[in-house]
């Protein structure tokens, strides 16, 4: 569990930082433009996003998230707060109207009225801390499955009625798994780090997986949505205090897609009993009661929208992202670990691993899974 409340983790940065200032220094320059007091300043490491740099800047009364953004994997930033923010308008709209419950993540202006701020050449932004929450990792039960499936659906169904041809391509064909591919082939050929010989079964066996790509090419009839595109499980916050969801957070990647992807991410990320980075493969397995508890969660407040082919396509959407995402460490294991954060020189290979295990393992269990989804 990853209590944002209190975060007292011991910090990561060195003294002298690879933010080109002192820690200090940092957390002064980010004080002054966001608008708070030195006085008793922290600035402290909170979450495990594997893309921006996400910390707590805190003084004695005001605590806000500051995030310098990866401008490698988003090299739009104006365009990416620009697009976050049409969202957060839409939500404030929605909660006034009593059409969404769940807080919102806002953006803070700084003193000039800016939302992107440049530091030592870095972009960083502002966001208000949602207080009184924590995120998870790996998922504890299926009541924690349903209530996050649950958020999930509520911010799908607040934006379905959002126009969403307004946000900016941050990432372009994000979920295009025939692009993906294409990616990962032209990688595996030019070998860039030596590490093509490393990896040869997973390669094989992604080889082997290419048809999914036909598969989610010739669906029919099912519907562009304002999409999260990210829904692992540590992209929502719970509340502390009770059983419930706080709020819907990360949303730079809010674009145009399938809920069948957003429902896929959620498979993956909260059916297995094991971290993302486990090593323990045996143990990388579908919980079915989680599976279940997911197609509640989500479909519930989905139901006057979701078509039948769109709920039909949700099978395809539990195996697409979990062999989507695996295949995309893999490409970035072989080309030397250029976008995901990694602690490791195999993190990522050991990540891939762990996503075909459970990819895997849902395969197996197709009719079972299935049924739930039919069942509905
Ligand atoms: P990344 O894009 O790197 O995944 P996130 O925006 O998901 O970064 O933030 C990483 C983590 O930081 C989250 O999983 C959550 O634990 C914490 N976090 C981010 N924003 C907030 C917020 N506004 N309030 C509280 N916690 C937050
Ligand atoms: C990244 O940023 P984060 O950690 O929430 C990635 C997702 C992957 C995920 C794998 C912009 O999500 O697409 O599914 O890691 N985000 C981006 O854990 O690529
Ligand atoms: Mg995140």
């Amino acid at each position: 569990m990853n209590h944002v409340r209190e975060v007292v983790q011991p910090t990561t940065l060195t003294p002298q930082s690879s933010y080109g200032m002192s820690k200090l220094s940092l957390a002064q320059a980010l004080a002054a433009q966001f608008g708070l007091s030195d006085q008793g300043l922290k600035l402290n490491p909170i979450g495990s996003g594997h893309i921006n740099t996400t910390m707590l800047l805190k003084n004695g009364n005001d605590a806000v998230v500051v995030q310098k953004l990866n401008t490698d994997v988003f090299p739009d930033p104006e365009q990416l707060v620009n697009n976050a923010r049409l969202i957060e308008q839409h939500l404030v709209l929605k909660a006034q109207k009593d059409q969404y419950a769940l807080e919102i993540i806002k953006h803070l202006p700084d003193q000039q009225g800016k939302f992107l701020v440049d530091i030592n050449g870095d972009k960083w932004r502002a966001l208000e801390f949602i207080g009184g929450s924590y995120s998870e990792d790996v998922v504890r039960s299926a009541e924690q499955a349903e209530i996050a499936a649950n958020a999930f659906g509520q911010f799908a169904a607040a934006l379905q009625d959002f126009d969403a041809t307004q946000l900016f391509p941050v990432i372009p064909d994000f979920h295009n798994l025939t692009k993906r591919i294409a990616t990962f082939n032209l990688k595996v050929n030019a070998n860039p780090v030596g590490r093509v010989q490393t990896c040869e079964n997973e390669i094989a066996f992604c080889r082997d997986q290419f048809g999914l790509a036909t598969e989610l090419d010739s669906l029919v009839n099912v519907p562009i949505r304002p999409c999260h595109n990210d829904t692992k499980i540590n992209n929502m916050l719970f509340c502390t205090d009770s059983e419930s969801a706080k709020a819907v957070i990360d949303l730079d990647t809010c674009m145009p897609g399938y809920w069948l992807c957003d429902f896929g991410d959620m498979v993956r990320t909260c059916c297995s009993p094991e971290a993302e980075d486990s090593k323990n493969l045996d143990k990388v397995i579908v919980r079915h009661e989680i599976f279940q508890a997911l197609v509640r969660g989500y479909a519930k407040p989905l139901a006057p929208f979701i078509t039948n082919e769109e709920l039909a396509s949700f099978w395809l959407g539990a195996k697409v992202l979990p062999f989507m995402i695996g295949l995309r460490f893999l490409t970035d294991y072989i080309d030397g670990d250029n976008y995901f954060a990694t602690k490791y020189p195999e993190h990522n290979l050991v990540r891939a691993r762990n996503q075909f295990a459970l990819y895997r393992d849902i395969c197996r269990h197709e009719a079972k899974l299935k049924g739930m989804l039919e069942s509905l």
